[in-house]
């Protein structure tokens, strides 16, 4: 069963200016939880305090998902985070050849000593915990060292080893950027030390392939996604939680594990409190996910909604729907006038025909009709006017 870590609260945090107060955290970390995410990573405590008093009192909250938390490779930021009461602790540490030269400026044997030196410690203080292994970078680092560093971690007592593309580097095309690559090597190097961690995979979007990257990774034998809402974070974020779980749901026997009628709310929140549009046309959540257009594919959903779709909205707590504009024909004004109580005027074709035409002229500003709250004002107006057109012209004869 493929569980799904979300990050919308620490990575998610790393988007530029975006800050979730902690009562904010709580609400967020609440709606995840209806939702059915497995593990909720919080953030770093040992960035200030704040931070670690939002951990604790999500770890305390009594959600069903593990809450964890992230910190450096280092026993001082360890011991704030296990202060917290976590589940789950994620450390990091890149053995990249660049890293280790220009940054660390460290071999990759003193790299691994502190790896195994802070995960001895961290299992040592809670035989309990889940503990991640994350060898930053993973995708732009020799395999060979990510394999001898995540062998370390785990006979040191870390559960898991993610696959991080920090950079957004991997893709399916290249047959050693792959995730199904580093996926399957890796498995293979720590089961050919009879040593089976779970492998998580966090992949970064700045190719636009973090969503593939992570399918690629499921195929190859992942068993954890990193997912935020939206897919922020830091640059282009990372895997959208939405879009990951509605392509998940095609491979799982049991669809009723996540409980998708919440992801409306939780993605309302979290745009309004991040400060970040949720563009139209985004798969599932975007106001146009579900809204139909032009004329023939109004016509066909009016018969059957799935002659145009192959999602069901309902699975999210929403109803398709249409809009009325530039590209409407005349099925769509019919079900918009049946809509707002005026299915009589139906009947009278020649004026559905003309009231189409006028709504096509105001719709050249660029945006569709309001239905609920425009469209009854321009009927109103358009009968108006013609009753004034006919009185004239009987006047005139
Ligand atoms: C970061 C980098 C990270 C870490 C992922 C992890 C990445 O912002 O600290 O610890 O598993 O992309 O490598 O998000
Ligand atoms: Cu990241």
């Amino acid at each position: 069963m493929i569980q799904i870590l979300d990050s919308t609260l620490r990575e998610g945090e790393q988007t530029p200016g975006v800050y979730f107060s902690p009562e904010i955290k709580l609400e967020i970390a609440r709606l995840l939880d209806c939702l059915g995410v497995d593990i909720i990573e919080v953030g770093n405590p040992a960035v200030n305090p704040e931070i670690a008093a939002s951990v604790t009192q999500i770890a305390r909250a009594g959600l069903q998902a593990k809450i964890g938390a992230h910190s450096l490779c280092r026993i001082p930021d360890v011991q704030k985070a296990l202060a917290c009461d976590i589940d789950f602790l994620g450390v990091f540490f890149s053995v990249s050849q660049k890293r280790l030269e220009r940054d660390y400026e460290i071999e990759l044997s003193a790299a691994i000593d502190k790896i195994v030196e802070v995960i001895t410690y961290a299992r040592s203080q809670n035989p309990n915990l889940l503990i991640r292994y994350t060898p930053e970078d993973t995708v732009r680092s020799s395999i060979s060292d990510a394999i001898a560093a995540s062998v370390a971690a785990v006979t040191a007592g870390a559960n898991i080893i993610s696959i991080a593309d920090t950079t957004g580097y991997a893709t399916p095309f290249h047959p050693h950027r792959s995730y199904a690559y580093y996926v399957k090597a890796l498995k293979q190097g720590l089961a050919d030390r009879h040593l089976f961690p779970k492998i998580e995979v966090h992949c970064h979007n700045d190719r636009g392939l973090a969503l593939a990257n992570a399918l690629d990774a499921v195929r190859a034998g992942a068993d954890i996604i990193d997912v935020t809402v939206m897919g922020i974070g830091e640059r282009s974020g990372i895997v959208d939680l939405a879009e990951l779980t509605i392509n998940l749901m095609e491979i799982l026997e049991d669809e009723s594990v996540w409980k998708l009628n919440h992801i409306q709310e939780l993605y309302r929140l979290v745009s309004d409190r991040a400060y970040i549009a949720i563009p139209p046309h985004r798969p599932i959540v975007g106001k146009n996910a579900f809204t139909h257009y032009a004329g023939v594919h109004v016509n066909a959903i009016a018969k059957d909604e799935f002659l145009y779709q192959s999602l069901n909205p309902e699975i999210f707590g929403i109803k398709s729907q249409f809009a009325l504009g530039m590209q409407s024909g005349q099925a769509a004004l019919e079900m918009a006038l049946k809509q707002i109580g005026q299915g009589d005027l139906v009947r009278d074709r020649e004026f559905v025909a003309n009231l189409l035409e006028e709504i096509k002229e105001i719709a050249k500003r660029g945006t569709p009709i309001d239905i609920e709250n425009e469209l009854p004002e321009i009927v109103e107006r358009y009968r108006m006017s013609e009753l004034i057109a006919n009185w004239i012209y009987s006047g005139e004869r």
